[in-house]
């Protein structure tokens, strides 16, 4: 008997622990702020938990009720975005799609997203290769493709530069597994019929990651759609958990400078050193590991944005002529799909100072060229970019990536 209760509580504690309560948005909202001075930005940043973008003289913010209150006090007044940011995640949550309009037209699960991989793999042999290459704080896997003629014959073939492009360092930037994984759909779909593309896989390794951190991406559909970081544990503080680094703070190349925080509940926590983290400590040692890496794209969203080095520095990078060159070629790719504009410059310049990014570590340590993009929309959705929005996006996007390759296998630094 009391045996049985004390298996009720244990079994009750449990589950409350393991499906802990989603995180309401309701009473939040998105506003972009316009400020006059440089100076207000930092105040805003002061002012805010959660800054979604800074571009310029404009700052969106996801704001609780308090800090609506809070900035207007302070005499900020905003443009809503989004007036009722509880309302939009539970209809996203809960809106009707037709399953049977393939693999763009919803968000995948991390289980739906590995199952597409390891099918990829099995139905074309002859050109995909499904590959561990770390484990999260957690212990979930992270998964690559190899994209090239015969993967398994070679476990490198030395004569075949590679391509990385990889997705999802932030949980919530739902838009970026798709688009990794649409190139490598699209890309064995037209190896039979498209010469470039033949081409590019028999002289090239693709490797694609569309999840590197896939706790953190598991627990936006679990319990918090906003998360950003990773799930690491850091401790408690007057009280209070902390959660989670920022991927993209945690890298080796500029770690802890600028545009970087040391405070555990910051959204771009650095973590405690660099590589702190397993995500990109493994990452970082599988690039590494790559004997010929040549070019890169880092996927996130949002803004419609083509990035370029550096991130930690405003100072133009070496070869900026070659970045730039290579980022207009993909801008037009991408204009001539759907009519979007990607703006293209330099990430520290046209969005802010951030160091210890990927970009900066894989152009700065490994001197591939390294390219970061910030995906749809502009702001009307943000982060939460409705499902009708999926294949477009990566159609427009698929044959910048092509442009990406096709520098590649030239290699030209020279102007
Ligand atoms: O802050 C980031 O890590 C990226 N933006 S996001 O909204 N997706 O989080 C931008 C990284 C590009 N580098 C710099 N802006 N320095
Ligand atoms: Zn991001």
């Amino acid at each position: 008997m009391r045996l049985g209760w004390l298996v009720g509580v244990v079994l009750g504690a449990l589950l409350v622990l393991g499906h802990a309560q989603p995180v309401s948005y309701d009473g939040y909202q998105v506003w972009r702020i316009t400020v006059d001075k440089p100076s207000q930005i930092a105040e805003i940043e002061s002012l805010v938990h959660d800054v979604w973008m800074i571009r310029g003289r404009t700052v969106d913010v996801c704001l609780s009720p308090e800090e609506q209150e809070r900035l207007r006090a302070a005499g900020y007044k905003g443009e809503v975005l989004i007036s009722d940011l509880g309302a939009l995640i539970r209809q996203q949550q809960t809106e009707f799609v037709p399953q049977e309009n393939g693999l763009f037209t919803r968000y995948l699960t991390l289980d739906e997203i590995y199952t597409a991989m390891r099918q990829l793999a099995n139905q074309y042999p002859e050109l995909v290769q499904l590959l561990v290459i770390g484990r999260s704080v957690e212990n979930r896997p992270i998964y690559a493709l190899r994209l090239t003629r015969y993967p398994r014959r070679a476990r490198v073939y030395p004569t075949r530069p590679q391509v990385v492009i990889n997705a999802l360092q932030h949980a919530r930037e739902w838009i970026s597994p798709p688009v990794a994984l649409y190139f490598a759909y699209r890309l064995v779909s037209e190896y039979y019929t498209n010469v470039r593309v033949r081409d590019y896989l028999d002289n090239l390794e693709v490797y694609l990651v569309p999840v590197v951190n896939p706790d953190g991406y598991v627990f936006t559909h679990t319990t918090n759609r906003l998360w950003r970081k990773n799930r690491r544990y850091l401790g408690t503080f007057s009280g209070r958990q902390a959660y989670g680094v920022d991927l993209n703070r945690n890298w080796g190349y500029q770690w802890g400078g600028a545009g970087s925080s040391g405070n555990p509940f910051s959204e771009t926590y650095r973590g405690s050193a660099p590589f702190s983290e397993p995500e990109t400590y493994f990452l970082s040692r599988w690039l590494l590991s790559l004997p010929a890496l040549r070019a890169h794209v880092d996927l996130h969203s949002y803004s419609q944005l083509i990035l370029l080095p550096w991130g930690f520095t405003a100072d133009a990078p070496p070869f900026y002529s070659v970045f730039e060159r290579v980022g207009l070629a993909m801008q037009q790719q991408i204009l001539g799909v759907h009519g979007q504009l990607y703006r293209v410059g330099s990430a520290a310049a046209i969005l802010y100072v951030a160091s210890g990014n990927m970009m900066d570590w894989v152009f700065g340590v490994r001197g591939a060229l390294s390219i970061t993009y910030e995906l749809r929309d502009t702001g009307q959705y943000g982060f939460l970019l409705p499902p009708d929005q999926i294949l477009p996006t990566c159609e427009e996007v698929y044959p910048a990536l092509l442009e990406l390759l096709r520098w590649a296998r030239q290699r030209d630094w020279r102007e």
